[in-house]
C-alpha cells in the first residue's frame, strides 16, 4: 500500500517536472535575487564590453589583426546571448537527479544548461584570438580549438545525463580529458610560438590567466549543484559569472588593448623579431 502510495506521488512528482514551462523558469530565476543578479550583471557587463570593444578597435587596419579583434568582440556577443537565454528561462531547466547523486529524490533540480551550450560558441574564440597571438600554425589552432569544443558539449552531456550518476561523472571525466589537451596547446605549444613571433610577453600573461581561470570551471562544477552539491544554485551562479567577468571582459581588454597598440606586432606578413632571434613569415598560414 505504501509502496503504491510512493509511486504514485513519484509519479504525479515526475511529471510536475516536464509540465514546467519556461514561465515557471522565468519566476524561480526571479525569485531568488542572487540568482537573478548573478545573470543580469553579466548581461549589463558584457553590452558595456561590446561598445568598449568595437571603440578600441575601430582604427585597426591589418586583416589578422581584424581577425584577433573580431574574435574578441565574439566574446561578449556570444556572452550577451547566453545570459539572455539564461536569464529568460529558455535556456534553462529542471531534472530529477539519478540515484546516488546528492540532490536525489529532491525533486525538480534546476540546470543552467544553456552555460555549458554557449561554451561551445565562447571559448573557441578566446582560443581563437590567443592562437593568432602567439603565430600558431592551422594544426594547433585546429587541435586546439576541436578539444575545446569537445570539452564543452561533454561537459553538456554530464549536466544533462540523469538516468545514471556513474555516468555523469564519466563525461565529466571524458570532458576533462579534452580539457587536459586544451591546457597542454596553451602551456607547451603556444609558448613556444609567441616566442618566435614576438607576442610572448602579452601571450604569457593572458595564458596564466586563461588557464588558472579555466581550471576553476571544472571545479565549480564538481562543487555545486550537477556535481556534488556543496554550493547552492546561487552560489554556482554567481561563481560561473564571476570566472566568466574575469576569463572573458578582463581577458579580451587586455588582448585588445595589447593589439590595438602594437598592431604592426601581429600584422599580415610580419617578420618575427622575437627573443629567440627565431624569423620568418607567420606560422598560421603553413
Ligand atoms: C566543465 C565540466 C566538465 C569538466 C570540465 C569543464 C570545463 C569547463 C571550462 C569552461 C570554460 C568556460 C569559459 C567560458 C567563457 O565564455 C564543462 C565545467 C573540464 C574550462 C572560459
Amino acid at each position: 500500500m505504501t509502496d503504491t502510495l510512493l509511486n504514485a506521488v513519484t509519479a504525479v512528482q515526475s511529471d510536475l517536472v516536464l509540465q514546467m514551462t519556461q514561465n515557471d523558469a522565468y519566476e524561480y530565476i526571479h525569485d531568488d535575487t542572487l540568482l537573478a543578479s548573478s545573470l543580469w550583471a553579466n548581461i549589463a557587463l558584457a553590452g558595456l564590453a561590446i561598445l568598449l570593444f568595437v571603440y578600441m578597435g575601430r582604427n585597426i587596419e591589418d586583416p589578422r589583426a581584424q581577425l584577433i579583434w573580431v574574435a574578441t568582440l565574439l566574446v561578449p556577443l556570444v556572452s550577451i546571448s547566453s545570459y539572455a537565454g539564461l536569464v529568460s528561462g529558455l535556456t534553462v531547466g529542471f531534472l530529477e537527479m539519478p540515484a546516488g547523486h546528492a540532490l536525489a529524490g529532491e525533486g525538480a533540480i534546476f540546470s543552467p544548461w544553456g552555460r555549458y551550450l554557449t561554451w561551445t560558441f565562447s571559448t573557441p574564440m578566446i582560443l581563437a584570438a590567443l592562437g593568432l597571438l602567439a603565430g600558431t600554425n592551422r594544426a594547433k589552432l585546429f587541435t586546439a580549438i576541436t578539444m575545446d569544443i569537445g570539452m564543452c558539449i561533454t561537459g553538456l552531456a554530464a549536466a544533462l545525463v540523469t538516468g545514471s550518476h556513474l555516468l555523469r561523472w564519466v563525461f565529466y571525466g571524458i570532458s576533462c580529458a579534452f580539457f587536459l589537451a586544451v591546457i597542454y596547446v596553451l602551456l607547451v605549444e603556444w609558448p613556444k610560438d609567441a616566442e618566435a613571433t614576438g607576442t610572448a610577453e602579452i601571450f604569457n600573461t593572458l595564458k596564466v590567466l586563461t588557464v588558472v581561470l579555466w581550471l576553476g570551471y571544472p571545479i565549480l562544477w564538481a562543487l555545486g549543484s550537477e556535481g556534488f552539491a556543496v554550493l547552492d544554485v546561487a552560489i554556482t551562479s554567481w561563481g560561473y559569472s564571476g570566472l566568466d567577468i574575469l576569463a572573458k571582459y578582463v581577458f579580451a581588454f587586455l588582448l585588445l588593448r595589447w593589439v590595438a597598440a602594437n598592431e604592426d606586432s601581429v600584422a599580415d606578413g610580419a617578420v618575427a623579431t622575437g627573443a629567440s632571434g627565431a624569423s620568418g613569415p607567420r606560422a598560421v598560414d603553413d
